[in-house]
């Protein structure tokens, strides 16, 4: 019997490491997710995801999260919403629908409300003072608005075998009001099947949705290639595809899980970070780079 759990990026290891714990105390898959993602959203270090992320370009942290279930392939999708603490939770709770699986701003603020979510202001000091310093240096030195991007995205594997996948993220930083990317989009951002495996995505949101390639990495895993090889692959075609018909692509990074729970990743850029555990392998972070 095989289980486990894999993250992008190291600041998911607190997280990582509660979720593993559940997961072999017997908990579903769904259940350690949404555990291991909160503990990222409740931490105000973390400048890229709930309470502390990074806001738009009126300084209004404006959230996205998704939950998905390989089983059934039940969807829960919420994009721009602001106010609430812990969007990984309220995802997870339109899983439930059989319609209205995906909110966005007012409706999913009014859909939280209703359904008993706490509301909290999720901007912080800090994250106020980061988008000051960077719209002088927007104004002043021409700098891009856009940067700082992790997004945790996380898929698990249980005991039942499982597979569920989930991400949160305040998205791009100075991102336009009513942006979306890529993490709430159930194929680009996440992708779970139970029956192959399930994937998850981080980087520029507009270039993943160009390839949906959570999607894609578990339909190689599904015509037999390995979680390494599937999301490999799927890296490098994308980026392969956006730089011969854009001249350039942008940051791409993957991680996946099979329903061995073997494990994958892959990245485009030089210094990714994930997290895994699973019963094959004790906890770790693994540092990555481009590998092509
Ligand atoms: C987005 N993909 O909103 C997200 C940002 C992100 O690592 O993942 N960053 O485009």
């Amino acid at each position: 019997m095989h289980y486990g759990i894999i993250a992008t990026w190291e600041m998911a290891f607190e997280g990582i490491k509660k979720g593993f714990e559940l997961i072999e105390k017997n908990f579903s898959s769904e259940q350690a997710l949404e555990e291991a993602i909160m503990d990222v959203e409740d931490n105000p270090e973390f400048s890229s995801v709930g309470f502390g992320g990074l806001p738009n370009e009126f300084c209004e942290v404006e959230l996205d999260a998704a939950f998905m279930n390989g089983d059934t392939l039940s969807i829960g999708g919420i994009a721009g919403i602001k106010n609430f603490s812990n969007p990984v939770s309220i995802a997870r709770s339109l899983m439930k629908n059989r319609f209205n699986n995906f909110l966005v701003a007012e409706g999913a603020e009014k859909y939280a409300d209703l359904n008993g979510f706490k509301r909290k202001n999720m901007l912080t000091e800090n994250a106020m003072k980061q988008w000051n310093l960077r719209r002088e240096k927007v104004m002043k030195e021409g700098l891009s608005p856009y940067d700082g991007h992790d997004t945790v995205g996380m898929v698990a594997l249980d005991f039942k075998k499982t597979i569920c996948c989930a991400t949160s993220t305040s998205g791009l930083f100075m991102k336009l009001k009513g942006r979306v990317g890529d993490s709430p989009f159930f194929g680009s951002g996440l992708y779970a099947d139970s029956d192959i495996g399930g994937a998850t995505a981080t980087g520029l949101g507009e270039d993943i949705m160009k390839g949906s390639i959570s999607y894609e990495i578990v339909r190689n895993m599904e015509i037999g290639m390995s979680p390494q090889e599937s999301a490999e692959k799927a890296v490098f075609k994308l980026h392969k595809k956006l730089s011969d018909k854009r001249g350039k692509a942008g940051d791409i990074s993957v991680v996946c899980m099979n329903k061995d729970g073997d494990f994958g990743a892959a990245t485009n850029i030089d210094d990714f970070s994930f997290v895994v555990a699973t019963d094959k392998q004790p906890l770790k972070v693994f540092k990555l780079n481009r590998f092509f």
